[in-house]
């Protein structure tokens, strides 16, 4: 890991060159004007952030260091079908396409960061199963906390410019634990309570699908997939943004991103996919296996007219397909071509989109992410819908800590926007 402490001095030291040239020599320079509109909106289309790892373009969907996920899929070493999930943590990491030694170098030092510490093990063994997983992980992520380099660091006389190592050491440490964490509330909550122990010899996904429970490569690969394709999706997502924020206050990475999690679990963020399954096994009871066009498109407009809107379709950002969606169709077609489940929603996706766009009211008519991932874990077997949110939170554990790390290096300061009352923004609004 000396090889990626080097390779990120070099870049990091190039990237605050540029920081401060914005900062001080295009300081004044304005890139947009902001609209009441966007503030009583959600922020919607306002730039507020500056992110390293990924891009999303509305019109092309999520680009990796510049990669989208065909070019991922085609340029990152990988085991049987897809890339390594350690290859993926590189790239975002560096920018950089690992070569097979560096991502052996990546899983060794994941793989040996694997072992959780007693108290948080019994902490989850003491949940009640009842209690949400997506609840059970953002405490199990917490309770890291007491071993945050980052913290420990911070209260002796470490250098600001110094920050992103022990905030590297601890993302290392939060990527490499988060799936024990994962697979022992799995087991907990709707298994036997057992959970094998991490594999050494094993890449992090193969390692997670066993503690899972299942010894099957090819849902090893939809693993390796669904981390691969979920793990980072630009800076202003719900659980992104409120990872950095936190962490703008310099918590350490543990606090941080279980407050991110927290957010993930909103049904109009990760919990969609939570959702999207079980709107498609209602869709299929109420349709059969084998609907015609008009019987999804009936059932569709029941759900709308009843006041709910379509779990997996529309997007905050993105105005096409999106392109993780499309990847998930890829690898349905290959792997389960006759999975019943897979195929209804490949033909949702050619009925949807037209009884939305009809609706009038959706920006985006398009299947988003969630919109697939459930129906392939249900057709590997992983049927505990409620469970799904927490397969997207240690994908995202990722995307979160890399971010936080460069954060860091760049010396970000706290995030402490303005705010306005209603009565004086009204107010401005009466003047202009
Ligand atoms: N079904 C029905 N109506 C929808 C819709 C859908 N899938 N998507 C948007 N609309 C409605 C939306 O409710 C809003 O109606 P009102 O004006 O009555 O409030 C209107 O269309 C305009 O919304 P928008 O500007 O197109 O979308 P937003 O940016 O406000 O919201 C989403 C974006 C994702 C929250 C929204 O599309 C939605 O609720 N989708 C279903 C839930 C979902 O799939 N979430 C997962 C998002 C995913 F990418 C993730 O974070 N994991």
């Amino acid at each position: 890991i000396t090889e990626l402490h080097s390779i990120l001095e070099h870049k990091i030291a190039s990237r605050l060159e540029q920081v401060h040239r914005l900062k001080y020599t295009y300081g004044s320079v304005k890139i947009e004007d902001i609209k009441i509109e966007q503030i009583v909106k959600g922020m919607r289309g306002m730039t507020t952030q500056l992110t390293e790892t990924s891009m999303l373009d509305p019109e092309y969907g999520i680009r990796f260091r510049g990669l989208s996920i065909e070019e991922c899929q085609s340029k990152l070493p990988k085991k049987y079908t897809q890339p390594y999930v350690e290859a993926m943590i590189w790239l975002l990491l560096t920018g950089e396409i690992p070569s097979e030694s560096q991502v052996e170098t990546m899983r060794k030092e994941l793989a040996s960061r694997s072992f959780l510490p007693m108290h948080t093990e019994e902490m989850l063994n003491s949940m009640p199963t009842s209690l949400h997983p997506m609840s059970q992980l953002s405490m199990g992520v917490l309770s890291l906390g007491h071993r945050s380099q980052f913290d420990k660091l911070y209260n002796s006389s470490i250098k600001k410019k110094a920050y992103w190592k022990p905030m590297l050491d601890d993302g290392l440490d939060l990527i490499a634990k988060i799936p024990k964490i994962a697979a022992i509330i799995y087991r907990n909550t709707y298994k036997d309570r057992i959970v094998r122990k991490p594999d050494s010899s094993a890449d992090l996904a193969e390692s997670f699908g066993r503690m899972l429970g299942w010894d099957d490569k090819n849902f090893y690969d939809l693993l390796k997939l669904y981390i691969n394709i979920h793990c980072d999706h630009e800076a202003g997502n719900v659980s992104a943004h409120t990872t950095h924020v936190v962490g703008s206050a310099l918590c350490d990475i543990f606090k941080s991103y279980s407050a991110g999690l927290n957010g993930l679990a909103g049904p109009l963020h990760g919990l969609a996919n939570q959702e999207c399954l079980g709107w498609l096994l209602n869709l299929k009871e109420n349709v059969g296996d084998y609907p015609t066009d008009q019987a999804i498109a009936d059932y569709v407009k029941k759900t709308l007219s009843s006041g709910n809107v379509i779990p997996g379709y529309g997007h905050a950002v993105l105005r096409i397909p999106d392109p993780r969606f499309i990847a998930q169709l890829k690898f349905a077609g290959q792997m389960l071509p006759n999975n019943a489940l897979c195929n209804l929603v490949a033909q949702c996706y050619k009925v949807i989109p037209q009884v939305l766009k009809e609706q009038g009211k959706a920006k985006n008519p398009f299947p988003n992410v969630d919109a697939h991932s459930g129906a392939l874990m249900y057709s590997f077997g992983l049927v505990e819908n409620d469970f799904y949110t927490v397969l997207f939170g240690v994908s995202r554990a990722i995307g979160c800590s890399v971010n936080l790390v460069w954060d860091r290096a760049l010396m970000f300061p706290l995030e402490r926007p303005d705010g306005l009352t209603i009565t004086t923004m009204s107010e401005v609004c009466k003047k202009k």
